[in-house]
């Protein structure tokens, strides 16, 4: 591979052979204008670009690097697992460990089916409750993102709204019209929507604490209220912890929240940094799974050995319950700085944060759903961003993604972080 080309030649390049120039729309900065920088090298919290840039990266490839870039210990258990081969098409020792680590550390997983990605694992899961349920009718909310499925992307935030399409084409209204489509944080219209289809509705779909409109967190009491209204109509609640999950509790939301799901679907960190899915719950629901069951699903490389290793390594690495502690430091760190310079400036701002996730809205009003998130000031965020870029500090290049820490951002990155943060809004 050449890593002599510039980032601007890589682009150029590949806008002749791949739409938009990326393999992932966000990537293309279409929202924040200019070039995408490529990435040749990544350590802890540095991304090293093609241009031989240092940035601080507070994207985290989008949630995997909890422990920071090419850690030691996942690039070891890498290594070893490839000595023994890459792919094998039948079942690993390494799968089971997988499986056991994910169910001591998310209770409510009884049984677990590996995927090769979080689009993979939330098709899936719906496709389960729908068989499970014998109803066809999902619930989803605006601006939850759950990959890239025909049911899912409807009002879909991430990149299907950074770029307009938050309803993507290509999806035929009659599968459209099986995907209701509530506000987050409404529970008027959860009961209204339950009302309006009985014994219709096989499952209730959230991002529990929503990743891809920005970060936003639920009103107090509300995931508990979707809890009871869900049991109650025999409804089916499916938690996306896809980026959640091992992040904001070691158990993922439903821990911090003290919630049991039926099925939770997972990715990011159970792959190191490797592709992975994974969904699991209710043992009686996750039989109903083919061979058990007469729900088809399955994967060539599913379980692979080598995302597998990855993932247990990175895990395992979450036995030390601390690193929760120091990243609601470090997280807590940089909104303080963000919010103190913006008061000081007298620039409106809301700084949603739990943990090592985080978003920065431009407003003055409390974000709580996908229409207060799009009051964001996206003009104002787009300058920010550059401002922060330029300095070398990365964010994600949209006004509607959240932001990502690791324990690798203690010390240095989360100093000069600040810094550049707080020069980025008095510039403002
Ligand atoms: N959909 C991802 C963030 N919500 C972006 C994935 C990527 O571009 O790598």
């Amino acid at each position: 591979m050449s890593t002599s080309a510039s980032s601007e030649q890589l682009f150029a390049r590949a806008l002749q052979l791949i739409p938009g120039g990326v393999n992932s729309p966000v990537r293309a900065f279409r929202s924040v204008g200019g070039t995408p920088f490529f990435v040749k090298s990544a350590r802890g919290a540095t991304l090293i670009t093609a241009d031989d840039r240092e940035l601080i990266d507070f994207v985290c490839t989008w949630g995997p690097a909890i422990h920071g870039h090419n850690h030691p210990r996942i690039k070891a258990a890498i290594a070893a697992a490839l000595e023994n081969g890459t792919s094998f098409g039948t079942p690993n020792p390494y799968e089971v460990e997988m499986a056991e680590l994910i169910v001591k550390f998310v209770p409510s997983i009884k049984k677990v089916r590996m995927t090769s990605s979080g689009t993979e694992a939330t098709m899936s899961a719906i496709r389960l409750a729908r068989g499970f349920t014998k109803r066809d009718k999902i619930i989803k909310f605006s601006g939850c993102y759950h990959g890239h499925s025909d049911s899912l992307l409807i009002k879909a935030g991430s990149g299907a709204l950074t770029h307009g399409h938050p309803d993507s084409a290509g999806i035929p209204a009659s599968f459209a019209r099986e995907t209701v489509v509530l506000p987050y944080n409404d529970r008027a219209a959860l009961d209204a929507a339950f009302a309006a289809n009985p014994g219709q509705i096989a499952c209730v779909i959230i991002e529990a604490y929503c990743g891809n409109v920005g970060f936003i967190m639920p009103d107090a009491g509300y995931l508990t209220f979707l809890r009871e209204v869900t049991a109650k109509h025999g409804a089916l609640l499916i938690f996306d912890e896809v980026m959640t999950g091992f992040r904001i509790a070691r158990g993922g939301v439903q821990e911090r929240e003290k919630i049991v799901p039926d099925l939770t679907c997972l990715g990011k960190i159970i792959g190191g940094g490797l592709p992975v899915g994974a969904f699991g719950g209710r043992a009686d629901v996750m039989d109903y799974l083919a061979p058990l069951g007469p729900v088809y699903q399955a994967g060539t490389l599913s379980g692979n050995p080598l995302a597998m290793a990855a993932g247990i390594a990175s895990l395992r690495m979450l036995e030390d319950r601390h690193i929760y502690a120091t990243l609601d430091a470090l997280g807590l760190r940089l909104r303080n700085a963000v919010v103190a310079a913006a008061k000081t400036k007298g620039i409106p701002v809301q700084v949603p944060q739990c943990g090592s996730m985080f978003s920065i809205f431009f407003t003055d009003t409390p974000v709580r759903d996908y229409d207060t998130a799009l009051k964001g000031d996206a003009k104002r965020f787009t300058k920010f961003f550059h401002a922060c870029l330029d300095n070398g500090v990365y964010l994600a290049p949209s006004a509607y993604e959240a932001g990502f820490l690791s324990t690798a951002h203690d010390g240095h990155a989360i100093d000069r972080a600040c810094e550049v943060m707080t020069a980025a809004i008095n510039g403002l």
